[in-house]
Parts: C-alpha cells; structure tokens; sequence
C-alpha cells in the first residue's frame, strides 16, 4: 500500500486546491495538515523547513517532500498513471501540449489572477487596502489571455486537445474565485467557448468534492 500524502496548507485557498483535485482525480489518499495562512504560520519556523518561501501547498509522502503545487501535480500524476484519470496525455506529441498550456496557465494566465483574487478576496480579509489600479491592469491583462484561450477552445474542447489533463486543471482554483468570490465571472461568461470549458471542467465529480473540503 502506498503511504498517504500529507497536504500542508488550507482546503479552502487555491494553490492546495490545484494539488487536492489533481489527488481526487488520481484517486491518490491524502491528509490535509491545517496550515492557517490568515494567521501566518506559513511563517513559523518549522513550515519554512518544509517550504522556504513560506507558501502553501506543501506534500510529504514518508520522507519525500515536495512543494510548488504544479511541481507536485506533474510528479503525482506521473508516478500514479497508471490509476485514476490519465491527466497527462498519451503521445508524446500529447504531453507536449499538456506542457505547453501548463504553462501558460503559469506565465500567462496566473500573475493576473492571482492580483484580482489577492486584492479582492485576501486583503479586505487582512484589512490591507486595494490596489484599484492593479485590479483594473489585472483585468485587462486576463482578458487578453481569455482572448487567446476562446481562439483555442474554439477548436478543441480542452486546452491540450479533446482531452482533460492537467492543464485544464490547474485553472480550477483561480477560475473558481473569479466566477464565484469576487465577481468578476463575466471574463468567462462573456467567452463562448471559455465558458463552455469552464462548465465541463467545473462540474467534474472530483472539483466539486475539493469544494466541500474543509
Ligand atoms: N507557486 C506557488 C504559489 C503558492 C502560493 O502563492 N500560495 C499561497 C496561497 S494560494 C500562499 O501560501 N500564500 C501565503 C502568503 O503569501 O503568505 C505554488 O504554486 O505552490
């Protein structure tokens, strides 16, 4: 039997999120350690041996650790492949593309949405004032790359291809906070074919089990 990952970080912020739906899908067992980001103890110390830029996630799998929530869903994903969803293509010319929308989801679409979900759900939490002009930037810069993903998913139903893989789910988290914690759903809504992709993916039996997590 393999051991149980351990999860150190929240069920309810979106970088874990990214980890626990891909652990879903795979059918991986899994424990969430409670780290309460609100209070800092992604500060304290003995979390900063396991992450030394003090975020979450981090996993632990007997003495294994890892962090970087896309780091550990390619490793999970490749060392359970043989169970649960395939979420990394089958042909290498598949994996290719997996990669390639992994990252843009990581160098394009990310910074944007971290910045409307920081300013608009975690700072008002914390009492720190918004940033207007970055939200308004933030905005515009994501809705350019929606631009782009709308192109792309006219022409196939996932991003890497007829398939749902990783890249798709790594848009889980921050997709979810956009339509549903800060009002801003209409970047998807307003996209055909985002949205589309946005109500397939977000109504797969494993994402909507991450959301009844604590
Ligand atoms: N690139 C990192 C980002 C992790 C990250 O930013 N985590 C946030 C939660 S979504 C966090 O721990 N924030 C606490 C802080 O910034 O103090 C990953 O993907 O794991």
């Amino acid at each position: 039997m393999a051991e149980v990952v351990k999860v150190y970080g929240q069920a309810l912020v979106s970088s874990p999120r990214r980890v626990l739906a891909c652990f879903i899908e795979k059918g991986i067992e899994f424990e969430i350690v409670h780290v309460d980001l609100l209070k800092g103890e992604q500060r304290n110390p003995e979390f900063l041996k396991l992450q030394p830029f003090g975020v979450a996630p981090v996993t632990q799998q007997g003495d294994y650790t890892l962090y970087e929530s896309r780091a550990i869903i390619r490793y999970y994903s490749e060392k359970y492949k043989s169970q649960g969803t395939d979420l990394l293509g089958k042909t290498l010319e598949e994996k290719g593309l997996v990669e390639q929308w992994l990252e843009v989801e990581a160098q394009n679409y990310n910074a944007p949405a971290y910045d409307l979900v920081v300013n608009l759900l975690v700072y008002p939490k914390l009492g720190i004032p918004v940033n207007a002009d970055l939200v308004k930037e933030s905005e515009e810069k994501l809705g350019k790359v929606l631009d782009v993903y709308e192109e792309r998913l006219s022409k196939s139903k996932y991003l890497a291809g007829d398939f749902f893989s990783l890249a798709d789910l790594s848009h889980l988290p921050f997709n979810h906070n956009l339509v549903n914690a800060i009002g801003k759903a209409y970047l998807i809504e307003d996209r055909k074919h985002v949205k589309a992709w946005w109500d397939d993916i977000s109504s797969r039996p494993a994402w909507k089990k991450v959301l009844e997590l604590k």
